[in-house]
């Protein structure tokens, strides 16, 4: 029996699992390319509003001078990037840049900070921004590396709706770009978000040198989590010179979104973020990512240190595609009927 026929099982309207094998997803990943895309896209408009995205803005709230070493980061003082460690933004600052986000049409804003963990102070900190922030009517999210229970509880209690933490790679593969933490530690960290009743925000990165294997190996423990994240933001390596991976072979793009659409299938009912190495990419290469499911963007010149593209850019593709923003009720509306069943009518 070959791979396609071993999964002709696989129905449009999937159900959410947390039993995925290894072996089962490597397979997913062997399908076609069509094949593949079109059962992504039957699970996509199943869940979700098929031409329709989220758009988040990222703010660095506190940059460089990072004492962790991972691989890929340019905010690490393990190396030499360029990027000068900064103290942490006056809530104003933030609060401004929140609410310019908003006037173009972002819903979501997310602060993000070069913290291999917070201290008290931090906390206190970020809790008043996540306070003035949601003030404005946007949904928050916070970057701050391991955080313990009780300080997710805070960040829960000052109204934080999301924490992102990533996985970043497949258990084998992270100890080759990161040796300051272990998988564990990460994982200890999304247990913390998630039984703070925090929305969790997990992912990784494609193209930092792992195999098909261990991309697969990450989605499987991102799926098979007690809960699926609500938001799986994928990012393609950005390179950035001074890093351990500033040089390297990358992965090919349509390995890239074969690993969208393989988080389409695993995590149903999850947003999937197409994130960072947008800047980078074709216009054809995002909209395949957007066909295979993902429905998230990072939108605003600047991700945390690096580019994405500019507003003008992402208007103009969004609308050549007639895929709009989500407005805020929409997000709402999404929420609140999100995680019990799939979207009626669709398929
Ligand atoms: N310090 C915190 C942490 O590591 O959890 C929060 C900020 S950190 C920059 C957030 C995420 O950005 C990382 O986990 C990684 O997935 C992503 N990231 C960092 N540098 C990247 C790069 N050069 N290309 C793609 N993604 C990157
Ligand atoms: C995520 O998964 N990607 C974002 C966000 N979560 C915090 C960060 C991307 C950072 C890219 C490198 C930089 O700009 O420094
Ligand atoms: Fe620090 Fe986060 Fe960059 Fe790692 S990814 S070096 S923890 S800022």
């Amino acid at each position: 029996m070959n791979a396609v026929a071993d999964h002709s099982s696989l129905t449009p309207i999937s159900p959410l699992r947390h039993d995925w094998r290894l072996a089962e997803v490597e397979a997913l990943f062997e399908l076609p390319f069509m094949d593949l895309l079109f059962r992504a896209q039957q699970v996509h408009r199943a869940w979700h509003a098929p031409n329709r995205i989220q758009m988040s803005t990222l703010l660095s709230i506190k940059t460089g001078g990072c004492p962790e070493d991972c691989g890929y980061c340019p905010q690490s003082v393990h190396y030499d990037t360029g990027v000068a460690r900064e103290e942490t933004l006056p809530v104003a600052t933030v609060v401004e840049a929140a609410r310019r986000a908003k006037e173009a049409g972002a819903t979501r804003f997310c602060m993000g900070a070069a913290f291999r963990s917070p201290k008290k102070k931090d906390i206190e900190r970020v809790g008043e921004m996540v306070r003035e922030v949601r003030a404005l009517g946007l949904e928050t999210c916070a970057t701050l590396g391991m955080l313990a229970p009780e300080q997710a509880r805070e960040l829960k209690d000052a109204g934080l709706d999301y924490y992102n933490h990533n996985i970043d790679s497949s258990e084998d593969y992270y100890k080759r770009i990161i040796s300051t933490r272990t998988y564990q530690h990460r994982l200890d960290t999304l247990e913390a978000v998630r039984d703070a009743g925090l929305k969790v925000c997990s992912g990784g990165i494609v193209g930092m040198g792992e195999t098909r294997t261990d991309r697969a190996g990450m989605l499987v423990t991102l799926a098979n989590l007690p809960e699926h994240p609500q938001s799986v933001p994928v990012n393609q390596l950005v390179r950035v010179q001074g890093t351990p991976l500033a040089e390297g072979e990358g992965v090919d793009s349509f390995e890239f979104i074969r690993t969208i659409a393989v988080a389409r299938l695993l995590m149903p009912a999850a947003q999937v973020r197409l994130s960072a190495g947008r800047e980078q990419m074709s216009d054809e290469t995002q909209a395949l990512a957007f066909m295979a499911g993902a429905n998230s963007i990072f939108y605003g010149e600047k991700l945390l240190t690096t580019g994405n593209p500019d507003v003008e850019r992402d208007r103009s593709l969004l609308a050549r595609l007639k895929i709009e923003p989500e407005t805020a009720a929409q997000t709402q509306e999404r929420q609140v009927g999100a995680r019990q069943a799939p979207a009626a009518g669709c398929c």
